[in-house]
């Protein structure tokens, strides 16, 4: 039985425990600190309860977007959407605040892999399955969630080595000492564990390369040009340096503009990105940036993907890919005017 069969039982029994105080045939629903705002809302729709880490980039921007865009009403849904503006609390309040209202299905993003397992007990004793997007959590038991969508994050890390150690080669570098700076996202994210581990992974393979520094830069432009600036001041020689998203890696070129150096396909310092966001790919066409790793935030499809299979009683799988490809000059024309983001 679906989510919203479930939920309609439920209803009748509340309506039948109640009856003398309940008008009208629809359940109502609040959006999230808005509890004066009540929205009624017809049973025929499915009820989804969002919780969004912020906007701390324009991927996330990009991802908010395919979920609004999917969880529509024209296609059947009742979005409650909540923007957590980065913090872990502001999102366990929200998830709790959708047990209350017995949505049907609960998507979230967790900003760290840690510190879900009471709340997501919670919505599990409540019947709402769980569906985790982009970002996973590190929990006790792994039912507390019923699917996960998002990137093969190792893999991008990879991928980011095995470009390096290519462009090494075609550069005539492959033997020389290589000095390579790194600026993290956000301490403790999937996206972040699995870049590191996949990049340190092909590193490892090469002694000549010396990563000097991993600085925590939050995923931000901000913080990303904070942590070049004194990586700048730190070492005088860097060769290389890998920033784990186009926003941060737009602040670090800031600060290497105003240190007075360059990067790029000129020479200069190796600059590889991730996300591949519009912004950062005509940069890469610009020869500015010299490789960005994709990493595709429109989940919208796979997460309803996996809600229409619950709805027709199917059992989901426990993880789905979205698929990601990796950019240089040599092919970035190819997509550039189709980027909706
Ligand atoms: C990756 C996602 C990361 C992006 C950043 O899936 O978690 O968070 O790479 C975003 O741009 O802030």
């Amino acid at each position: 039985m679906g989510q919203r069969a479930k939920r309609k039982l439920r209803l009748i029994s509340s309506v039948l425990a109640v009856l003398v105080f309940l008008s009208g045939c629809g359940q109502d629903f609040h959006k999230e600190g808005e509890q004066d705002d009540v929205i009624s809302k017809d049973d025929s729709l499915t009820v989804v309860g969002v919780s969004q880490i912020g906007s701390e980039s324009v991927w996330r921007t990009a991802n908010t977007a395919s979920i609004q865009n999917t969880f529509s009403k024209e296609n059947g849904y009742f979005l409650i959407f909540d923007n957590a503006r980065q913090k872990q609390e502001n999102q366990i309040k929200a998830l709790r605040s959708f047990i209350s209202q017995q949505v049907d299905y609960i998507v979230f993003s967790p900003i760290v892999e840690d510190g879900w397992d009471t709340v997501l007990q919670e919505a599990k004793d409540a019947g709402i399955p769980v569906i985790l997007m982009d970002r996973k959590v590190k929990v006790k038991d792994e039912s507390l969630y019923t699917a996960w969508v998002g990137s093969d994050f190792a893999e991008e890390g990879q991928n980011a080595g095995r470009w390096l150690a290519g462009h090494l080669k075609e550069e005539g570098r492959a033997g020389e000492e290589i000095n390579i700076v790194v600026l993290q996202g956000t301490n403790g994210s999937t996206s972040v564990i699995g870049r590191t581990e996949g990049f340190d992974s092909v590193a490892a393979q090469h002694d000549n390369w010396n990563i000097l520094e991993q600085a925590d830069a939050d995923f931000t432009t901000a913080k990303g040009r904070e942590e070049m600036k004194k990586m700048l001041h730190k070492y005088e020689d860097i060769d290389v340096v890998v920033s784990q998203n186009d926003d941060m890696t737009f602040g670090a070129l800031e600060a290497i503009g105003e240190a007075g150096q360059s990067t790029g396909t000129d020479g200069g310092i190796i600059l590889i990105s991730f996300d591949a966001t519009k912004s950062a790919l005509e940069k890469v066409e610009q020869g500015i940036i010299n490789v960005d790793i994709e990493c595709n935030p429109e989940q919208g499809a796979y997460i309803e993907e996996v809600i229409r299979v619950l709805e027709s009683g199917g059992q989901a799988e426990k993880e789905y890919f979205v698929s990601e490809r990796v950019f240089t000059k040599k092919n970035v024309a190819s997509v550039i005017g189709d980027r909706s983001y």
